[in-house]
């Protein structure tokens, strides 16, 4: 049997809208993180690769309809059938596991759409116990900006109105984990360069890996 690492890996989350540049970043933070010889990991959600995500595929690519709790199940579903590896990547493995999108994006997009609007509670309980983030990097960027970003794709969700709406959420959700006080947010301008974004998203990772290793806490329990 594998020896048992000295700490736990550090759960970091980046989220936003669309065309934030999250996935640019997620994949230069893990060079960098291994360029330090520290083990990292890349997660991404929706995971499209598994029977569930293809259903959010087909769902987001508009080949299929579902109702609107239907679909958020599914996202969540697609988090929880992840949570064991996840789990097992932190604590056996003791790696990093740097995630783009988690559940902030999940309850973000969800309560979004009008017949969700006013189900903020629904749309976090079922997300609640999941592997909680140590750290939300949210990569902030107007909406002019993010536009300009070569315009949306032909996904379902990317239109101007829903992406105002979520960033909104973004907001509300990021009030309610600061009074709770556990799950951290770091907010970037995704709005400078990519290494100015990058700079700054790497001092932030560091000292979070720091303080989970020195902390020696548990992986938390999402909104729990
Ligand atoms: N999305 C993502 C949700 O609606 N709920 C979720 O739980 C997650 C993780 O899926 N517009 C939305 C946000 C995106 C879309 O994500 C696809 P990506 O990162 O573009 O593959």
């Amino acid at each position: 049997t594998a020896a048992k690492p000295a700490s736990r890996g550090a759960f970091i989350v980046l989220e936003g809208v669309d065309r934030c540049g999250k996935t640019t970043q997620a994949s230069l933070l893990i060079k960098h993180l291994v360029g330090l010889g520290l083990a990292a990991v890349a997660m991404r959600f929706p995971d499209r690769t598994t029977m569930v995500g293809d259903l959010i595929n087909q769902y987001l690519q508009s080949k299929s309809e579902l109702d609107d709790r239907a679909v958020h199940l599914l996202f969540s579903a697609n988090r929880w059938e992840a949570a064991p590896a996840l789990r097992k990547t932190l604590i056996d493995d003791g790696a990093n596991i740097i995630c783009d999108r988690y559940a902030h994006s999940g309850v973000a997009f969800s309560s979004s759409k009008p017949s969700l609007e006013d189900n903020l509670d629904w749309c976090r309980a079922c997300d609640v116990g999941l592997p909680a983030p140590d750290a939300i990097i949210f990569l902030d960027i107007a909406q002019e900006e993010a536009e300009q970003r070569g315009g949306y794709g032909g996904e379902r969700y990317e239109k101007k109105e829903m992406q105002q709406r979520v960033r909104k959420r973004f907001s509300q959700l990021q009030e309610m984990d600061e009074k709770d006080g556990r799950i951290p947010w770091f907010i970037v301008n995704a709005a400078q360069t990519i290494e100015e974004v990058q700079i700054e998203i790497n001092e932030i990772v560091e000292k979070t890996v720091e303080k989970v290793q020195s902390e020696e806490q548990p992986v938390g329990l999402l909104w729990k």
